[in-house]
Protein backbone atom coordinates (compact mmCIF):
# COMPACT_ATOMS: atom_id res chain seq x y z
CA UNK A 1 0.00 0.00 0.00
CA UNK A 2 2.77 2.42 0.93
CA UNK A 3 4.86 1.62 -2.63
CA UNK A 4 1.60 1.91 -4.21
CA UNK A 5 1.12 5.83 -2.75
CA UNK A 6 4.55 6.10 -3.70
CA UNK A 7 3.51 5.58 -6.89
CA UNK A 8 1.03 7.42 -7.06
CA UNK A 9 2.87 10.21 -5.93
CA UNK A 10 5.34 9.80 -8.48
CA UNK A 11 3.10 10.07 -11.12
CA UNK A 12 1.68 12.95 -9.95
CA UNK A 13 4.91 14.75 -9.59
CA UNK A 14 5.05 13.77 -13.05
CA UNK A 15 1.64 14.46 -13.91
CA UNK A 16 2.01 18.28 -13.13
CA UNK A 17 5.61 18.27 -15.07
CA UNK A 18 3.72 18.12 -17.81
CA UNK A 19 1.54 20.76 -16.80
CA UNK A 20 -1.73 19.19 -16.31
CA UNK A 21 -4.62 20.58 -13.61
CA UNK A 22 -6.27 18.27 -10.86
CA UNK A 23 -8.37 16.29 -12.42
CA UNK A 24 -7.72 15.90 -15.89
CA UNK A 25 -4.16 13.86 -16.17
CA UNK A 26 -6.29 10.56 -15.07
CA UNK A 27 -9.09 10.81 -16.49
CA UNK A 28 -9.79 7.75 -19.03
CA UNK A 29 -13.33 7.44 -20.34
CA UNK A 30 -13.83 6.99 -23.67
CA UNK A 31 -17.39 6.08 -23.99
CA UNK A 32 -17.30 5.97 -27.47
CA UNK A 33 -15.27 6.05 -30.24
CA UNK A 34 -15.40 6.50 -34.12
CA UNK A 35 -13.40 7.59 -37.42
CA UNK A 36 -10.69 9.11 -34.96
CA UNK A 37 -12.98 11.18 -32.72
CA UNK A 38 -13.91 10.28 -28.99
CA UNK A 39 -15.63 12.14 -26.34
CA UNK A 40 -13.84 12.39 -23.21
CA UNK A 41 -15.18 13.80 -19.70
CA UNK A 42 -12.93 15.11 -16.74
CA UNK A 43 -12.44 12.66 -13.83
CA UNK A 44 -14.24 14.13 -11.47
CA UNK A 45 -17.39 13.60 -13.61
CA UNK A 46 -19.65 15.63 -16.61
CA UNK A 47 -19.23 19.03 -17.60
CA UNK A 48 -15.88 20.12 -15.80
CA UNK A 49 -13.65 20.81 -18.16
CA UNK A 50 -12.70 24.61 -19.81
CA UNK A 51 -11.60 24.92 -23.08
CA UNK A 52 -8.24 25.18 -22.44
CA UNK A 53 -8.11 21.85 -20.39
CA UNK A 54 -10.23 20.33 -22.81
CA UNK A 55 -7.44 21.32 -25.89
CA UNK A 56 -5.07 19.89 -22.90
CA UNK A 57 -6.60 16.20 -22.91
CA UNK A 58 -6.68 15.58 -26.17
CA UNK A 59 -3.33 16.97 -26.92
CA UNK A 60 -1.82 14.99 -24.21
CA UNK A 61 -3.27 12.16 -26.02
CA UNK A 62 -1.57 12.80 -29.12
CA UNK A 63 -4.16 14.27 -31.22
CA UNK A 64 -6.54 17.75 -30.97
CA UNK A 65 -9.63 18.94 -30.68
CA UNK A 66 -12.29 17.25 -33.06
CA UNK A 67 -13.33 20.56 -35.42
CA UNK A 68 -17.20 20.21 -35.91
CA UNK A 69 -16.57 18.38 -39.62
CA UNK A 70 -14.75 15.67 -38.10
CA UNK A 71 -17.50 15.40 -35.51
CA UNK A 72 -19.86 15.23 -38.31
CA UNK A 73 -17.67 12.84 -39.82
CA UNK A 74 -17.61 10.63 -36.80
CA UNK A 75 -21.54 11.22 -36.43
CA UNK A 76 -22.25 9.75 -39.92
CA UNK A 77 -20.89 6.22 -38.83
CA UNK A 78 -22.76 6.29 -35.79
CA UNK A 79 -21.02 8.56 -32.85
CA UNK A 80 -23.47 9.24 -30.98
CA UNK A 81 -23.07 11.04 -27.45
CA UNK A 82 -25.41 13.08 -25.36
CA UNK A 83 -23.14 15.07 -23.80
CA UNK A 84 -22.05 18.75 -25.01
CA UNK A 85 -17.97 19.01 -25.60
CA UNK A 86 -15.63 21.63 -26.75
CA UNK A 87 -14.57 20.97 -29.87
CA UNK A 88 -11.57 22.93 -32.04
CA UNK A 89 -12.17 26.81 -32.47
CA UNK A 90 -14.12 27.20 -29.20
CA UNK A 91 -17.22 25.53 -30.91
CA UNK A 92 -19.66 23.40 -28.11
CA UNK A 93 -21.79 20.85 -29.54
CA UNK A 94 -22.75 16.76 -29.22
CA UNK A 95 -23.52 14.29 -32.08
CA UNK A 96 -26.74 12.49 -32.15
CA UNK A 97 -27.48 9.59 -34.33
CA UNK A 98 -30.78 8.33 -32.89
CA UNK A 99 -33.20 11.04 -32.34
CA UNK A 100 -34.66 10.93 -28.66
CA UNK A 101 -36.85 12.99 -26.15
CA UNK A 102 -33.94 13.93 -23.88
CA UNK A 103 -31.28 13.85 -25.72
CA UNK A 104 -30.79 16.35 -29.01
CA UNK A 105 -33.98 17.85 -29.03
CA UNK A 106 -35.84 14.84 -30.73
CA UNK A 107 -33.21 15.75 -34.16
CA UNK A 108 -30.51 14.21 -35.34
CA UNK A 109 -27.24 15.58 -36.18
CA UNK A 110 -24.79 17.82 -34.54
CA UNK A 111 -26.42 19.82 -32.05
CA UNK A 112 -24.14 23.11 -31.94
CA UNK A 113 -23.96 25.57 -29.32
CA UNK A 114 -21.67 27.31 -31.48
CA UNK A 115 -18.48 29.34 -30.87
CA UNK A 116 -18.78 30.07 -27.46
CA UNK A 117 -17.21 33.62 -26.05
CA UNK A 118 -16.64 32.62 -22.29
CA UNK A 119 -13.80 30.32 -22.73
CA UNK A 120 -14.12 29.30 -19.25
CA UNK A 121 -17.41 27.41 -19.27
CA UNK A 122 -17.42 24.00 -18.73
CA UNK A 123 -18.43 20.91 -20.70
CA UNK A 124 -16.49 18.09 -21.77
CA UNK A 125 -14.38 17.60 -24.96
CA UNK A 126 -14.44 16.05 -28.16
CA UNK A 127 -10.89 14.76 -29.62
CA UNK A 128 -9.19 13.63 -32.36
CA UNK A 129 -6.63 11.89 -32.62
CA UNK A 130 -6.45 9.78 -36.34
CA UNK A 131 -3.26 7.63 -35.52
CA UNK A 132 -4.46 6.31 -32.06
CA UNK A 133 -6.50 3.93 -34.15
CA UNK A 134 -5.32 0.53 -33.14
CA UNK A 135 -4.81 2.01 -29.28
CA UNK A 136 -7.27 1.56 -26.99
CA UNK A 137 -10.87 0.57 -27.17
CA UNK A 138 -14.38 -0.82 -25.79
CA UNK A 139 -15.07 -4.04 -25.81
CA UNK A 140 -18.45 -5.53 -24.83
CA UNK A 141 -17.99 -8.65 -26.62
CA UNK A 142 -18.36 -12.18 -24.75
CA UNK A 143 -14.57 -12.69 -25.52
CA UNK A 144 -11.53 -10.91 -27.34
CA UNK A 145 -7.66 -10.97 -28.21
CA UNK A 146 -6.29 -6.96 -28.38
CA UNK A 147 -2.96 -5.78 -28.52
CA UNK A 148 -0.34 -3.21 -28.14
CA UNK A 149 -0.78 -0.70 -30.98
CA UNK A 150 1.43 -1.99 -34.31
CA UNK A 151 1.53 -5.15 -32.80
CA UNK A 152 3.79 -7.81 -33.62
CA UNK A 153 5.87 -5.09 -34.40
CA UNK A 154 7.37 -2.98 -31.53
CA UNK A 155 5.30 -0.60 -30.01
CA UNK A 156 6.16 3.36 -30.13
CA UNK A 157 7.20 6.09 -28.07
CA UNK A 158 4.95 8.31 -26.23
CA UNK A 159 1.65 6.56 -26.46
CA UNK A 160 -1.15 6.35 -24.61
CA UNK A 161 -3.84 3.73 -24.77
CA UNK A 162 -7.13 2.51 -22.85
CA UNK A 163 -8.90 -0.40 -23.48
CA UNK A 164 -12.45 -0.78 -21.44
CA UNK A 165 -14.17 -4.13 -21.09
CA UNK A 166 -17.62 -4.14 -20.76
CA UNK A 167 -19.86 -7.72 -20.22
CA UNK A 168 -23.06 -8.48 -19.26
CA UNK A 169 -23.73 -7.18 -15.74
CA UNK A 170 -23.29 -10.62 -13.56
CA UNK A 171 -20.65 -11.81 -15.43
CA UNK A 172 -16.88 -11.71 -14.44
CA UNK A 173 -14.16 -11.00 -17.08
CA UNK A 174 -11.14 -13.45 -17.25
CA UNK A 175 -7.75 -11.94 -18.43
CA UNK A 176 -5.16 -14.20 -19.97
CA UNK A 177 -1.60 -12.36 -20.97
CA UNK A 178 -0.59 -14.29 -24.16
CA UNK A 179 2.23 -12.55 -25.09
CA UNK A 180 4.10 -9.81 -22.84
CA UNK A 181 7.11 -7.71 -23.45
CA UNK A 182 7.43 -4.00 -21.96
CA UNK A 183 10.43 -2.12 -21.21
CA UNK A 184 11.51 -3.39 -18.20
CA UNK A 185 12.63 -1.15 -15.03
CA UNK A 186 12.74 -1.24 -11.51
CA UNK A 187 9.25 0.51 -10.81
CA UNK A 188 7.39 -0.28 -14.50
CA UNK A 189 7.86 3.86 -14.51
CA UNK A 190 9.42 3.88 -18.33
CA UNK A 191 6.46 1.98 -20.07
CA UNK A 192 4.05 0.33 -18.74
CA UNK A 193 0.89 -1.98 -18.73
CA UNK A 194 -1.80 -0.98 -15.80
CA UNK A 195 -5.13 -3.09 -14.99
CA UNK A 196 -8.03 -1.69 -13.34
CA UNK A 197 -11.21 -3.65 -11.74
CA UNK A 198 -12.98 -0.66 -12.69
CA UNK A 199 -14.38 1.40 -15.87
CA UNK A 200 -11.68 3.77 -15.35
CA UNK A 201 -8.00 3.79 -14.19
CA UNK A 202 -8.89 5.59 -10.80
CA UNK A 203 -10.48 2.87 -8.90
CA UNK A 204 -9.80 -0.31 -8.45
CA UNK A 205 -5.81 -0.79 -9.39
CA UNK A 206 -4.85 -4.13 -9.38
CA UNK A 207 -1.14 -3.72 -10.84
CA UNK A 208 1.40 -2.22 -13.24
CA UNK A 209 3.25 -4.72 -15.50
CA UNK A 210 6.44 -4.33 -17.24
CA UNK A 211 9.30 -6.67 -18.45
CA UNK A 212 9.12 -9.96 -20.28
CA UNK A 213 7.81 -12.12 -17.58
CA UNK A 214 4.17 -12.97 -18.67
CA UNK A 215 1.69 -11.88 -15.48
CA UNK A 216 -0.27 -14.16 -14.13
CA UNK A 217 -4.52 -14.55 -15.15
CA UNK A 218 -7.02 -11.69 -13.70
CA UNK A 219 -10.23 -12.26 -12.59
CA UNK A 220 -12.34 -8.97 -12.56
CA UNK A 221 -15.38 -8.48 -9.16
CA UNK A 222 -17.92 -6.75 -11.93
CA UNK A 223 -18.09 -6.75 -15.18
CA UNK A 224 -15.88 -3.94 -16.07
CA UNK A 225 -12.40 -3.44 -16.41
CA UNK A 226 -9.88 -0.72 -17.88
CA UNK A 227 -6.13 -1.16 -19.43
CA UNK A 228 -3.89 1.80 -19.39
CA UNK A 229 -1.00 1.48 -21.51
CA UNK A 230 1.62 4.27 -20.96
CA UNK A 231 5.15 4.47 -22.94
CA UNK A 232 7.43 7.43 -22.40
CA UNK A 233 10.11 9.05 -24.87
CA UNK A 234 13.27 5.96 -25.35
CA UNK A 235 13.13 2.98 -25.81
CA UNK A 236 10.40 0.12 -26.63
CA UNK A 237 9.80 -3.50 -26.98
CA UNK A 238 7.77 -6.31 -28.54
CA UNK A 239 4.43 -5.25 -27.08
CA UNK A 240 1.68 -7.83 -25.81
CA UNK A 241 -1.45 -9.60 -26.76
CA UNK A 242 -4.45 -10.15 -24.33
CA UNK A 243 -7.35 -12.34 -24.10
CA UNK A 244 -10.62 -11.84 -22.24
CA UNK A 245 -12.97 -14.38 -22.05
CA UNK A 246 -16.25 -13.72 -19.85
CA UNK A 247 -17.48 -15.83 -17.04
CA UNK A 248 -20.49 -16.47 -15.44
CA UNK A 249 -19.94 -16.02 -11.59
CA UNK A 250 -21.70 -15.13 -8.51
CA UNK A 251 -19.57 -12.37 -7.25
CA UNK A 252 -17.44 -13.46 -4.24
CA UNK A 253 -17.96 -12.20 -1.07
CA UNK A 254 -15.12 -10.15 0.35
CA UNK A 255 -13.69 -6.70 2.07
CA UNK A 256 -12.56 -5.75 -1.22
CA UNK A 257 -9.03 -4.79 -0.57
CA UNK A 258 -6.91 -7.68 -1.27
CA UNK A 259 -6.25 -9.34 -4.08
CA UNK A 260 -6.02 -13.30 -3.50
CA UNK A 261 -4.08 -15.70 -5.36
CA UNK A 262 -5.56 -19.36 -6.39
CA UNK A 263 -2.90 -20.54 -8.17
CA UNK A 264 -1.81 -19.01 -11.53
CA UNK A 265 -4.83 -16.35 -11.27
CA UNK A 266 -5.91 -13.37 -9.45
CA UNK A 267 -9.26 -13.30 -7.91
CA UNK A 268 -10.52 -10.11 -6.99
CA UNK A 269 -12.48 -9.84 -4.25
CA UNK A 270 -15.58 -7.22 -3.88
CA UNK A 271 -18.50 -6.65 -5.54
CA UNK A 272 -19.56 -3.94 -7.83
CA UNK A 273 -21.13 -3.80 -11.54
CA UNK A 274 -22.46 -1.38 -13.93
CA UNK A 275 -25.33 -1.96 -16.03
CA1 LIG B 1 9.98 3.27 -23.30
Amino acid sequence: MIALIFFSVLLWDKAEAWGFKDGVLHNSIWLERAAGVYHRESRTGKYQLTYAEAKAVCEYEGGHLATYQQLEAARKIGFHVCAAGWMAKGRVGYPIVKAGPNCGFGKTGIVDYGIRLNRSERWDAYCYNPNGKECGGIFTDSKHVFKSPGYPNEYENEQICYWHIRVKYGQRIHLQFLEFDVEDDTACMADFLEVYDSYDDINGFVGRFCGDELPDDIISTGNVMTLKFLTDASVTAGGFQIRYVTMDMPSKSGDGKNTTSHGKTNFLSGKFGIM
